[in-house]
Formats: C-alpha cells, sequence, structure tokens
C-alpha cells in the first residue's frame, strides 16, 4: 500500500459547513455564484453520494474522480511508469494508423468518445494525410477543458475540421451520427481502456449503442488493457510515487470541498486489488478507524466501522478474444487487432457488414 500525496484535512470552514443543513449549503453554495447548471451538477452528485454510500459495499461513482484536480492527477497516472496503457496505445497508433483507417473505405468522419488531449486522434489523422482526404471529427466529451484542448490540437492537423460536442457519450454520439453533413464512412473511437471502467453489463450496452448509430461500412477502434501479472497490475493502480492514491483519496477532498463532508483523509487509505474472478482491478478507500461521516449536501450522516472500504473504480482487463467477442455479440464484426505485447495492451477494430 503507498502513501498518499496530499493528505489535506477538513479545516474550519469545512467543519462549520457541515453543521449546516444540505438545502443551506446548497442554496450558498448557489449565492457564491454557481450556475444553475453547476448547481444542478451538484445536487446530482450529492443525491449520487447519498445513494451510493448506503450500499453494500459503500462506492462511489469513478465519473467523480474527475474535477480539475483529479484530472490533472490522471494526466500524471499516465506518465507513471508503472502506468503502461498510454505509451502503449500510442505506440501502436504511430506504428499503424494507416492500417487501421486504410480498412474503412471512404472514410470521411471521425468520432472520438472521451477525446483526451486529441494527441491519440492527430496520430490517426496524420496516418490518413498521404490520401489528402478532407476529415471531420467530431469530439464528444463532458470536459470543456478536453475539449478545447484537442480541438487545438488537431486545429495544427491538415485537411481536418473539428466539430465539438460537449455532452455524454451517448448523447454526443447521437448528435455526430445523426449530423446531416455526414456522408462516406464514419469511424468511432474509443480508446485509453475507457471501455475498461464499464462493468460487463454497461460495456454490452456500450458497443450495442455504437452500433445502432452507424451504418454498414462504418467502423469501430477500442483500446483496452490486457490480462498480465497480478503484481504490475496492482502496481499500476497502486505506484510507489503515490499519485493513484492521490486521485482516489481527492474523491474525498471533492466531497468535502463540494458538498460540506467531513471526511478525515488521515482515516482513509488507498487500496487496488486484483479481482481474478471478474478479471477487474478494484481501487477501494480503506477506513482505519470507525466513527461518523456527515455530508451536509446529501443530507446524511455515514457510519463507517473499522476496516470497511468504499470501491471508487474497477477496471477490467481483458483477453484478445474476449474483447472481440463483446463486440461480436452487438452486431459488429471482428476485424484486426494490433497488440503491444509488452505492455499488454490491444487496440480492436470492428466493423459494419
Ligand atoms: C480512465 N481509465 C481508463 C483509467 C483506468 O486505467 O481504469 C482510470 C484510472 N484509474 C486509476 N488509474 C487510472
Amino acid at each position: 500500500m503507498s502513501k498518499a500525496l496530499v493528505h489535506p484535512r477538513v479545516d474550519a470552514v469545512g467543519e462549520a459547513t457541515a453543521r449546516r443543513d444540505g438545502a443551506t449549503f446548497l442554496a450558498e453554495v448557489e449565492l457564491r455564484g454557481a450556475s444553475a447548471a453547476e448547481a444542478d451538477a451538484r445536487r446530482e452528485f450529492a443525491a449520487d453520494v447519498a445513494r451510493d454510500l448506503a450500499l453494500r459495499p459503500k462506492r462511489l461513482q469513478p465519473k467523480y474522480l474527475y474535477d480539475a484536480l483529479g484530472s490533472r492527477l490522471f494526466e500524471a497516472i499516465c506518465e507513471l511508469p508503472w502506468y503502461r496503457i498510454t505509451r502503449a496505445e500510442r505506440r501502436l497508433l504511430e506504428l499503424h494508423a494507416g492500417a487501421m483507417t486504410d480498412s474503412i473505405a471512404d472514410l470521411t468522419g471521425v468520432i472520438e468518445l472521451g477525446c483526451g488531449s486529441g494527441e491519440k486522434l492527430a496520430l490517426l489523422a496524420g496516418g490518413m494525410r498521404r490520401r489528402a482526404r478532407p476529415l471531420r471529427v467530431h469530439l464528444v466529451d463532458i470536459s470543456p477543458a478536453a475539449l478545447d484542448l484537442s480541438a487545438r490540437t488537431l486545429a495544427t492537423v491538415p485537411h481536418v475540421s473539428v466539430v465539438t460536442h460537449r455532452a455524454a457519450y451517448e448523447v454526443g454520439l447521437r448528435q455526430a451520427a445523426t449530423s446531416p453533413l455526414r456522408h462516406g464512412a464514419t469511424l468511432v473511437l474509443f480508446l485509453g481502456s475507457n471501455i475498461g471502467n464499464f462493468h460487463p453489463a454497461e460495456a454490452d450496452a456500450f458497443f450495442r449503442t455504437v452500433r445502432r448509430a452507424l451504418r454498414r461500412g462504418d467502423g469501430l477502434l477500442v483500446g483496452a488493457d490486457l490480462v498480465k501479472p497480478e503484481v504490475d497490475l496492482v502496481r499500476a493502480y497502486d505506484d510507489p510515487l503515490g499519485v493513484t492514491a492521490a486521485f482516489d483519496l481527492n474523491l474525498l477532498v471533492r466531497i468535502n470541498r463540494e458538498l460540506g463532508g467531513t471526511f478525515d483523509l488521515a482515516d482513509f487509505t488507498h487500496e487496488a486489488r486484483w479481482n481474478a474472478a471478474e478479471s477487474r482491478v478494484e481501487m477501494h478507500l480503506h477506513c482505519r478507524r470507525s466513527q461518523q461521516v456527515a455530508i451536509a449536501a446529501a443530507g446524511i450522516s455515514v457510519a463507517f466501522e473499522a476496516g470497511e472500504t468504499i470501491w471508487t473504480e474497477s477496471s477490467y482487463k481483458y483477453v484478445p478474444d474476449a474483447i472481440a467477442a463483446r463486440g461480436e455479440a452487438a452486431g459488429f464484426a471482428c476485424g484486426e487487432q494490433w497488440i503491444d505485447a509488452d505492455a499488454g495492451f490491444a487496440v480492436t477494430l470492428f466493423r459494419v457488414d
């Protein structure tokens, strides 16, 4: 188990805030200038936290890991020597961008779900450049900062025009796929092993949603991390520098700040577990001592026993055939797979035949 990089404690303001009731807390947040959309998002966050901390085991949703600091910490994770997903995928795209895009005839549109920095898409578009055909790129992400960075990266790539969709995957996909400007074939990108953060039923639903949005001749490119020795998997999610621990614990910092929580970070430790039966790495926050934690905006006070954990994320690891089977079950034909055997990572192309 590694130590966290940051161990901020609940400050005096946080504790005072937590003593107020939830409605007052949210009203004060609004008065302090949060927009109506931000206030709605905060209400949804509070409701999700109240529901998920009442479950056994207690849970928090991984999407809440990505506030401004969480996103920066995730970028840092991608640079860690023990977390090899980002570099392995980049290598595969550098080596095979031409083959990946050439296998879709008449490719004129790309939809990237969860756009990151735009770097991977730039590599793919670069692989197509020799064909010098215009490419319309749709970037779908809920983060305006990610959309902005990605659009700026792609602005330097010739023949590429960019449309951004600040939306959840499904909504953005629908908007992009029903664009009146759509012609030729479309390739959907779902990279970075984001598929690994879906539970099996969610992954199946995702493949079916993408399949429904696509037409004959279109394709889907999926990046997925592969099963590897347990020691490597656990170290990738509990690194010796404590960056992943900080990423995980920041969720409690966020609850304290945004929802008036009273989590004492010194009482929680990050833990990564390999669950071989489910083929997933799980991140948990382990509570060291029994205590009561109040969360004003959620209107709850939660009892913790010593040793109890909050399950914050699952990262499923695949074998190549299992990825292929998942897409095929949704009606795709599995095309080529490009595998980085050293890091254990696969990019798989699915086609609509
Ligand atoms: C975004 N996602 C693919 C990462 C993963 O590997 O599951 C999130 C992450 N969690 C801890 N480290 C990285």
